[in-house]
Parts: structure tokens; sequence; C-alpha cells
């Protein structure tokens, strides 16, 4: 809270409401029986059908990107680093039977930071944007599902994500999603690079495609599309099958975006061991505080 010695009166930071921050005009989610309504929902499924990407450009009003990169800042202050060395795109052990230099076998680390939902004040804008229902029933929607609901772990639920310049270039390396869908909200691109790189289907459910996957990791960038980042971008992706990564971020200025979570049915929570092992020991800590017993 600041004094406004000008107005002599006490004033807090502007806060919006979704529909304050949704640009509705371009993007109505509130109203998807509308024409414009059903014309985005068909646009989503054609994208999403085609390429397993949709990315909604301006889905947040560019008026608000001082409020809101602001909040995601404060927040990002507050991130927690994990180191996680020999990842290889799949997310498996090393397995000998397979040669050096196949696709199983080719390992980076990853240094990112991440911010927990509990983190997220009960007034912040992106908490509120988050469980606003037009939202989880537009998102149902986009990826043609009977209904979505905001995930209920305190933890996981909704996160933001920080990317910063690292000497070893490795932004967010190649990999598979092993969840269905990601869900993202661009909030502060960083100067250069943290491109959202992806090669859509470069795998099917029957063929894992390994000569093409070995090329990309090894440098070749046919056939890999990107999405520039930009403040407000809402992007709708299923990654099993488009090997995707994010470009290594250059400069000063990290890369902040929401990881939203949201699931088939309400009420659904993860286990507190696995937000232990993403959010470090702080999480044990609160869960002590609340004398929850462990899950
Ligand atoms: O940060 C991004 O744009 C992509 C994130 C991603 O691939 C993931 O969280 O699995
Ligand atoms: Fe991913």
């Amino acid at each position: 809270m600041q004094f406004d010695h000008a107005n002599k009166k006490v004033s807090t930071m502007m806060s919006f409401l979704p529909e304050q921050l949704i640009d509705l005009d371009r993007y109505p989610i509130h109203d998807l029986q509308s024409e414009a309504g059903q014309a985005l929902i068909k646009r989503c499924r054609q994208e999403l059908e085609g390429m397993n990407s949709c990315v909604l450009r301006g889905f947040i009003k560019k008026e608000v990107e001082e409020q809101l990169v602001a909040e995601a800042r404060q927040l990002a202050e507050q991130a927690f680093y994990y180191e996680k060395f020999g990842l290889n795109c799949y997310r498996t052990q090393d397995d000998p039977r397979f040669p050096k230099d196949h696709p199983r076998r080719l390992f980076y680390d990853v240094k990112e930071g991440v911010v927990a939902y509990d983190l997220f004040s009960v007034d912040s804008m992106l908490r509120r944007v988050y469980q606003w229902k037009p939202l989880a029933d537009f998102l149902a929607q986009a990826f043609d599902k009977p209904a979505l609901y905001p995930f209920d772990d305190p933890f996981q639920a909704l996160n933001i994500m920080v990317i910063s310049e690292n000497e070893e270039e490795v932004g967010m390396g190649w990999h598979f999603d092993e969840n269905e869908y990601t869900i993202t909200l661009m909030m502060q691109p960083p100067e250069q690079g943290g491109e959202f790189e992806f090669v859509p289907n470069i795998r099917t459910p029957w063929d894992e495609n390994y000569r093409a996957v070995q090329k990309v990791l090894q440098g070749d960038r046919e056939g890999i599309l990107q999405e520039a980042p930009e403040f407000g971008m809402l992007a709708l992706f299923r990654g099993g099958y488009s090997l995707h990564r994010v470009a290594p971020v250059k400069g000063k200025i990290s890369r902040l975006q929401c990881i939203a979570t949201f699931e088939k049915e309400p009420g659904q929570k993860a286990s507190d061991q696995s937000s232990i092992n993403i959010y470090g020991p702080r999480i044990r800590e609160v869960l002590q505080a609340g004398k929850k017993s462990l899950t």
C-alpha cells in the first residue's frame, strides 16, 4: 500500500478482474454460443488437430501488461530453482542397449525456477484469471473435452516458470510431454531467445521416428516451427507427439511464463511428495505447519 501525497489518500496497486484483463472482444470466451465464440472454438480445434498447438496472441490485453508483469516478477523473486541432470527427451534412464548417439542416450542438464501456487496471493490477478469459470469452460471446448476444472492442488495448480540465460545454452531442452496437454500464458519475454520451438507430430503412437528425432537433437533445424514469446499470449499445446523445447534465453531479462493445469474431474490433487520434489524443502515445512500428514 502507498500513500499518495498529491491526492491525500491511500492507494493499492491497480487490480483488475478477469473480464477486464482478457481481450473478450477478440476472444469471447464468456460467450461461446455466439457466432464469434463458435468460430474461436473451431479455430482452436483445427489448429490442435493439425499441429497439436494453438497460440492466441493478445489473449491478455496489452494495457494491463505493466500490472501483470509486476505481479509475475514479484512472484518470480520467490522461485525455487532446481537443477536436473542427465535428461533425455523421453525423460527415461540411460539404456545401454541403444547406440551412443541414439536419441534415448542424448542427455542434457537444465536449471529452471518455479513458483508454486501457494505463493500467489489471494487477490492475485493471475489466480483470478485461472479460477475464472469461463476460462476452464473455453479450454474444455477447445480441447474437445466434456469439462475441465482448475487443479485443486495447493502447489501445482498454477505456476510461474522462470528461465534465465545460462552458460550451457540449454533453455528448456527438447522433450516430449507426459501429460496430455499444456496451457501456458506468457508474461515476460526475454530480450532475446526463449522461443517455443516444436516439430509437430514428429512421432506417432505407431512409430517413434528415432532418425528424425535424432536429427533435431543434433541441431538440424528442418521442420522446426517457432512461436516468438510475447506478453499475453495463451498457448494450448499437446506435447506427447511433438518434440518441443524453449530455445535458450539470452540477456538479463528472464522469461516468465504461467503454466496452468486443468483436470477432467473437480477436486483432483497431486501427492505431497511430488510437490516436495518439484518445489523443494519449503513444501515440507508448509505441510508440517498445516499439520497435514504427507501423502
Ligand atoms: O514454456 C513453454 O513454452 C513450454 C513448456 C513446456 O514444454 C512444458 O512445461 O512441458
Ligand atoms: Fe513440454
